[in-house]
């Protein structure tokens, strides 16, 4: 368990001045957050001469979220200032950010000051995170539109970082990172894994893909932010992973939810009982999964079990997480500003009502998206959460508004496949099925065949077999 002095100590760290330094930063000194005792100029109220805009006495109360005393005390919220602050406090900065966001976006990303200037709409008309609906949506195909790199924000000098996702055709999304917006991230995915009862002490075994995908390196860097133990272990071999599970003791496993539950039956299949391994708990993310299979895997690898969500677009995984209450996951809104909007037509919805999760990135530099649609379908709630935290969460989500499949966490576009088939010369005309074997998604293409194609020979189908698999499979 690591001591309270050293918590403190981390939460001091956070608290710190931005490492980049610059006025341009969209991160926080102590003095400018109302929780250090500084008074700044936005926050005061006109109307009440000159006043704090948010009772400044509320957030004094916080506290630093801890259990236990002495040596045994352990840190239950990674960020607590930030994570149980008073709505007050997050709008304060949501507001802030989003105003810096704007500038941002309309003078560095060309894409956004033509939108802006086909909306007669300027940086300066936006006050507040309440003027947010004023802004114009970002799509999926706008990324690809500018594909790779003519939606990042900064020079290329200020890039640490590239990672992809499925585009709806060959092209990937592509994003890009500064090394502001990795902290931003890792810290998203360290709030995930405390609120999951992680602690500094605890190895955390990542079986998330390494690579372009954002699992692998999400929970890696949130693990270390933590100043846990990562051990990056990616996908495959499951077997090996068992051993590891057991042999290094894990204390926390990350991967898909469908591929948690496979190691639990290689578990039980390796005659290992897993109440002997170390394992207290898992976050498991990166496609949607339901109650029951939240309470087979409780069950089958004996450890409680954490949602986490997140899309590339944003940052990765971390943009929202399940706390012990398990009853929706907490966005980290002082990140990621969430909206809930008909699909249809574009319009807000209000807390409770099922529509399209929007975000926007108030904190990040390289990517700085506005108002981007996810096309998953959730809930907002801002109901009090019994693990103190105040930032607001959204359900588990219910689908997509679009065609987009996920298997074993990797996101396919029928269009995707269509375009493999075309640029093979093959027919369009193709049927995808989608099953689940040995609780593990599968995923068969079935092409139609043409005269061309044809061939008594058995060889030349298996190639024809053989490339179409492995053009999917590079795309
Ligand atoms: O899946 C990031 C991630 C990695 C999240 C690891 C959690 C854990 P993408 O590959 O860009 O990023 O896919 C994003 O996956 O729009 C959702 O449709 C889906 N998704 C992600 N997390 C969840 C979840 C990563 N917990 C897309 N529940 C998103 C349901 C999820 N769907």
């Amino acid at each position: 368990m690591p001591d309270c002095r050293s918590g403190i100590r981390a939460l001091r760290r956070l608290s710190l001045p931005d490492r980049a330094g610059g006025n341009n930063t969209l991160h926080f000194t102590p003095k400018e957050l109302p929780a250090f005792g500084g008074r700044p100029a936005a926050m005061r109220n006109k109307n009440s001469g000159g006043s704090m805009a948010f009772p400044d006495s509320d957030f004094r109360k916080i506290k630093r979220k801890r259990t236990g005393s002495g040596n045994q005390c352990r840190i239950t919220i990674f960020e607590p200032d930030l994570e149980t602050a008073p709505r007050e406090v997050l709008h304060w900065i949501q507001s802030r950010r989003l105003v810096k966001m704007v500038e941002n976006c309309y003078n560095n990303v060309p894409l956004y000051k033509k939108r802006f200037d086909e909306m007669g709409l300027l940086p300066g008309d936006i006050k507040s995170i309440d003027d947010i609906h004023k802004l114009p949506f970002t799509y999926k195909t706008d990324l690809r539109d500018n594909y790779p790199f003519g939606m990042i924000a900064v020079p290329k000098e200020q890039l640490v970082r590239i990672h992809a996702s499925s585009g709806t055709t060959g092209k990937q999304t592509v994003v890009g990172y500064t090394k502001n917006d990795i902290d931003v991230w890792a810290k998203g995915a360290a709030r995930a894994l405390v609120a999951a009862g992680a602690t500094k002490s605890d190895y955390i075994h990542v079986s998330y893909g390494y690579g372009l995908f954002t699992g692998g390196l999400g929970l890696h860097y949130g693990a270390e932010m933590l100043g846990a133990t990562a051990i990056p272990v990616s996908s495959g071999n499951t077997k090996r992973q068992v051993d590891i599970l057991r042999d290094y003791g894990s204390d926390f496993l990350c991967c898909t939810p469908s591929y948690a539950m496979y190691i639990g039956e290689t578990v039980r299949d390796m005659g290992i009982d897993p109440k002997t391994l170390k394992l207290r708990g898992g976050i498991f993310g990166a496609e949607a999964w339901s109650e029951n299979m939240r309470r087979e895997i409780e069950k089958i690898l004996d450890i409680k079990a954490y949602d986490i969500y997140g899309l590339s677009e944003i940052a990765g995984p971390g943009v929202s997480f399940e706390c012990k209450e398990q009853t929706g996951m907490h966005i980290n809104e002082d990140f990621f500003y969430p909206e809930i909007i008909d699909p249809e037509t574009g319009e807000q919805l209000p807390d409770g009502e099922y529509g399209e999760l929007v975000f926007t990135c108030i904190g990040k530099e390289a990517l700085p998206l506005l108002r981007y649609r996810t096309r998953d379908i959730c809930k907002l709630s801002h109901k009090p959460c019994s693990c103190g935290r105040t930032l607001v969460k959204m359900s588990k989500t219910r689908g997509r508004t679009d065609d987009m499949l996920i298997i074993r966490g990797i996101n396919v576009f029928p269009s995707q496949v269509e375009h493999v088939l075309l640029s093979l010369n093959m027919e369009p005309n193709y049927q995808i099925i989608v099953d689940r074997k040995n609780n593990l998604d599968t995923m068969e293409v079935q092409v139609e065949m043409s005269d061309q194609m044809f061939s008594d020979k058995v060889r030349n189908l298996e190639d024809v077999e053989h490339n179409i698999a492995a053009a999917l499979q590079s795309t």
